[in-house]
């Protein structure tokens, strides 16, 4: 057994946004989208962890495990409850977050936006809107020079392959629920330009804050017939928005699992051909996700394939997959794992992932990988969209009923690595963790 050894001013920290945990946001699309009957909602958010008012425990919660980042999303919704007016109460809001943060010890990483929209921008169809971004920006630029010199960190978008593709091609129940391929094109193009002008907001209004977007991206593995498919959905969900980083000052890379496809090597110049015509894959997009949508949401993981309780392969490694695809793509360029968990009913295999994919990233950092931190989804048990609330991601726990915090052995372990900058490899069982 040997320790592995992080890097000295390694950001280690745990995540949360805000309307998966703050609770009563009242004001976003997402609150009516849960109660909008024919979506596939599980639940409403409801009071969620009610993290707008107990963010002081919460993050002292964190602090004391010796983590030394809190990453939290500030809610458009709120900030901006009609168009063009702020509220002067929820910026302070957002100030005091950042300032208990900061008392702690804390680097707070703000993002922007986490998947949530106010639903007066929703009202005029969200993303598709041709002034969205220009929206968006018009916010940021309220929050950043509202928090001034207090951030060093700023998320600009957070996945927005998976706002574009979950949302506006219906693939994952997100709002506002349009299924066809050209709504899902037209929100790429308004995510790409939503992050390049909030990221230039940043820079100008605060020079020396740095700012990049967070990419959802998968392990990818096709058999010869799957990799056009493969091809093209990377394409759409990843590079298209990972190329408009190329001027970032780091990579957010939010990794989870390994999606594998397996389809005859006979089938592949067909179905290249198909995604290539315009009308073909207009039809047929959007009835592959729909099948996919129905048969299992969000699931991935094939039989005898150990998953998660998303369905997902458990694969925690996949992380050091993506991030080495990442460092290949812009070499130099500083990497934040912005997030990266597993939804579990038995935290020894939160350990166990958590374990897992900090050797696998180790690695990497042998390697001159410039990865900078490791930020775990989550803090908290939280609302997982349409998901509800069944899939347990916390390193804390929550009781929803009384909003009582149970720290799992998982943040202890995870605190453990942040204090001493090393992980016991292979990792000790869950009962020492
Ligand atoms: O809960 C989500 C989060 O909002 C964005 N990234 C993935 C997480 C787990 O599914």
């Amino acid at each position: 057994m040997s320790d592995l050894v992080f890097p000295e001013g390694f950001l280690w920290g745990a995540a949360t946004a805000a309307h998966q945990v703050e609770g009563d946001n009242t004001n976003s699309d997402w609150w009516a989208w849960e109660r909008r009957p024919g979506t596939p909602c599980r639940e409403p958010s409801g009071t969620a962890c009610d993290h707008y008012g107990r963010f002081p425990e919460d993050i002292a919660l964190l602090a004391d495990l010796g983590l030394n980042t809190y990453r939290f999303s500030v809610e458009w919704a709120r900030v901006e409850p009609s168009d063009g007016t702020f509220d002067p109460a929820a910026i302070d809001h957002y100030r005091r977050v950042v300032e208990t943060a900061r008392s702690h010890g804390l680097v707070p990483m703000v993002t922007l936006n986490h998947f949530t929209l106010p639903a007066w921008l929703a009202d005029r169809g969200g993303w598709l809107a041709a002034d969205a971004p220009r929206l968006f920006e018009r916010y940021c630029r309220q929050v950043v020079g509202a928090l001034g010199d207090a951030v060093d960190w700023y998320c600009t978008v957070n996945e927005p392959g998976v706002v574009a593709f979950g949302g506006y091609l219906g693939a994952l129940g997100f709002p506002p629920g349009t299924r066809d391929v050209g709504s899902w094109r037209t929100a790429i193009g308004g995510l790409v330009e939503a992050h390049r002008r909030a990221r230039a907001a940043v820079k100008e209004l605060r020079p020396s804050a740095r700012a990049g977007a967070t990419h959802s991206m998968q392990e990818w593995e096709a058999s010869a017939g799957g990799r056009p498919v493969i091809d093209y959905l990377r394409r759409m969900n990843e590079d298209a928005f990972l190329e408009a980083s190329a001027e970032d000052d780091f990579i957010g890379v939010q990794t989870y699992t390994r999606v594998r496809l397996d389809v005859p090597a006979i089938a592949a110049p067909l179905v290249r051909a198909a995604l290539a015509v315009p009308r073909i894959e207009a039809l047929a997009v959007p009835w592959i996700v729909g099948r996919e949508t129905r048969r299992a949401p969000a699931a991935v993981a094939s039989d005898g394939v150990r998953a998660t309780q998303m369905g997902y392969e458990f694969r925690p490694e996949a992380i050091a997959w993506t991030v080495a695809r990442v460092a290949r793509m812009y070499p130099g360029k500083d990497i934040v794992v912005t997030e990266h968990g597993v939804a579990t009913a038995d935290d020894t295999e939160r350990v166990e992932f958590i374990a897992g994919g900090l050797a696998s990233l180790h690695r990497l950092l042998g390697e001159g990988v410039p990865l900078r931190g490791y930020v775990h989804w989550s803090l908290l048990d939280n609302f997982e969209w349409a998901r509800g609330y069944e899939m347990t991601f916390g390193l804390i726990g929550v009781d929803r009923a009384t909003q009582r915090r149970t720290v799992r052995p998982s943040a202890r372990m995870l605190g453990r690595v942040a204090a001493t900058g090393r992980l016991a490899f292979p990792p000790k069982p869950a009962a020492d963790a």
